[in-house]
């Protein structure tokens, strides 16, 4: 089985072709829900919706969050009537919202709606937030302790960035598919998804279970890099990496994860960096790692694979 960490729109590619390289009962995609808020009465859940649309093949390509042939009747409706409209909600990802907090209220745990949700949208492969009880990124910055749609959507990721923290972390609780498959011996290795390595990863990381989990591992742990030619592909990571005093670039990503992380995946225009990468005693392999159509997600996805593969192989 695989295990992918995956956060926003370059978790979901990824997650698109790692669905089309393995069937449903040989992948877990565990997906951060540190960005998942309370807005208008909705419980928002914006990286678990990223992945299901994607996987669905109705998720907005431009954009990267939120459906495709999407109308904004009630926004502009909302606007109006005064309603708060920073945060852009769809007329149909509303319905996703409405259901979603109706069924919360009913104590069906956040694993099971999203299962539900998912099999509506035709998606076979498990979504699974990485908590079933809610975690919060909270962004400290030189404007002060920001939520994480506030420093993200409202403030369009300005503020400088000091460090972050991840209420409710420490009691959070993977749910029982996760933590069935965290118990077993049949995962074979954890692929990190191009996610921003602070608002992504690092959250899934915090959960307990799933950190510890992952350090004591007898699995190789392959991740793409986020970072392509210096720059993020998508969103705040190479800025939040300056600010945060580490290099930019897929070379100062490999350091970032440090031991947590065995064998890379980096894109052709980093192939300079790759002595120096291996010098940091990681296997690397150079590969086109921009996803701009489905069959390059299933191309990377596969390469990944590849080098999950030799990197278990090489372990003996
Ligand atoms: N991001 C924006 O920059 N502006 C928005 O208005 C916005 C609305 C939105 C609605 C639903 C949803 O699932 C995501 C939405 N996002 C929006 C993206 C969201 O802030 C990010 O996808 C994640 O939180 C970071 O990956």
């Amino acid at each position: 089985m695989i295990v992918a960490l995956a956060g926003g729109v370059g978790g979901a590619r990824l997650a698109v072709g790692l669905a089309a390289a393995l069937p449903p009962r040989q992948l877990a995609i565990v997906v951060n829900t540190g960005d998942d808020f309370q807005h208008l009465g909705f419980t928002i859940c914006p990286d678990l919706d990223t992945v299901m649309y994607t996987l669905a093949g109705v998720n907005d390509r431009i954009a990267g969050w939120g459906r495709a042939d999407e109308s904004w009747n009630f926004i502009d409706t909302l606007r109006e009537l005064g309603g708060e409209i920073w945060f852009r909600l769809g007329d149909r990802d509303l319905a996703v919202h409405v259901l979603r907090t109706l069924a919360l209220r009913d104590r069906v745990p956040l694993s099971e709606v999203t299962r539900r949700l998912a099999l509506r949208l035709g998606v076979r492969h498990a979504i699974l937030p990485m908590s079933e009880t809610p975690v919060r990124t909270r962004v400290r910055t030189d404007r002060g302790e920001l939520s994480f749609q506030d420093y993200f959507v409202r403030l369009r990721c300005r503020p400088r960035v000091r460090g972050f923290r991840f209420v409710g972390s420490r009691n959070a609780t993977p749910p029982a598919p996760l933590r069935n498959v965290l118990r077993g011996e049949a995962v074979s290795a954890v692929v990190l998804c191009p996610s921003n390595p602070y608002l992504s990863i690092a959250p899934i990381l915090a959960v307990p279970e799933i950190g510890a989990w992952i350090r004591r591992r007898g699995f190789p742990v392959v991740a793409v890099s986020p970072i392509v030619g210096g720059a993020a592909v998508k969103g705040p990571a190479a800025k939040l990496m300056r600010e945060l005093g580490e290099q930019p670039s897929a070379l100062g990503v490999v350091r970032h994860y440090g031991n947590l992380v065995d064998g890379w995946v980096i894109d052709r225009c980093d192939a300079k960096l790759k002595p120096e990468i291996e010098r940091e005693g990681k296997r690397v392999l150079v590969t086109d790692t921009l996803m701009t159509s489905r069959s390059k997600s299933v191309r990377l996805a596969e390469a990944a694979l590849a080098h999950a593969r030799m990197l278990a192989a090489s372990r003996g």
